[in-house]
């Protein structure tokens, strides 16, 4: 049986609702078959729990933390403060503000301590697995060859559907 590789990056998540949106984080880093780990904890509802994996996940050999959370975001700028590993957060649309709540939350760290603020919400969950991938690349030639191959699919994408359209015209 094939050994479970270690994994570098961890996907956290505030709450299980947040999965919808995060599973795009985690098929991404499938398709790129980059070892990684789902945890769930909240930043106001476990914070125990929150702080412990924070500080346990460098010596566990995560390289990079990517962070889901809606609402009243704390939960990526709470690891970030108690873990030097790069955290990227995405804000998720979980209440009647759009969003917008947590995307605030995310960006608007106070100096010192960095999150790497994606989007909202699906394309946010996206980047933030590419922007994972981006930072283990600088070390890992493999990866770097993958990442320009899923770059050079999108841009023979575009391509295909101009091609389509044209065709439809005529
Ligand atoms: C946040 O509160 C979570 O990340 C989630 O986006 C939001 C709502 O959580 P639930 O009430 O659905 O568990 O902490």
């Amino acid at each position: 049986m094939k050994e479970k590789k270690a994994p570098i990056v961890s996907v956290v998540m505030g709450s299980d609702s947040d999965l919808p949106i995060m599973g795009e984080t985690i098929r991404l880093l499938k398709d790129f078959a980059v070892p990684h780990e789902v945890f769930l904890t909240s930043a106001h509802r476990s914070p125990e729990r929150t702080s412990s994996f924070a500080k346990k996940a460098s010596q566990r050999g995560v390289k990079v933390i990517v962070v889901g959370a809606g609402a009243a975001a704390h939960l990526a700028g709470v690891i970030a403060s108690q873990s030097i590993l790069p955290v990227i957060g995405v804000p998720i649309d979980a209440t009647p503000l759009g969003g917008m709540d947590a995307l605030l939350s995310t960006a608007q760290m106070p100096g010192g301590i960095p999150v790497a603020a994606m989007s909202i919400g699906k394309a946010g969950a996206k980047n933030a697995a590419l922007l994972a991938v981006r930072i283990l690349a600088l070390e890992d030639k493999s990866l770097k060859a993958k990442l320009h191959a899923f770059i050079e699919s999108m841009a023979k994408d575009v391509e295909k559907k101009q091609e389509s359209l044209t065709c439809d015209k005529s």
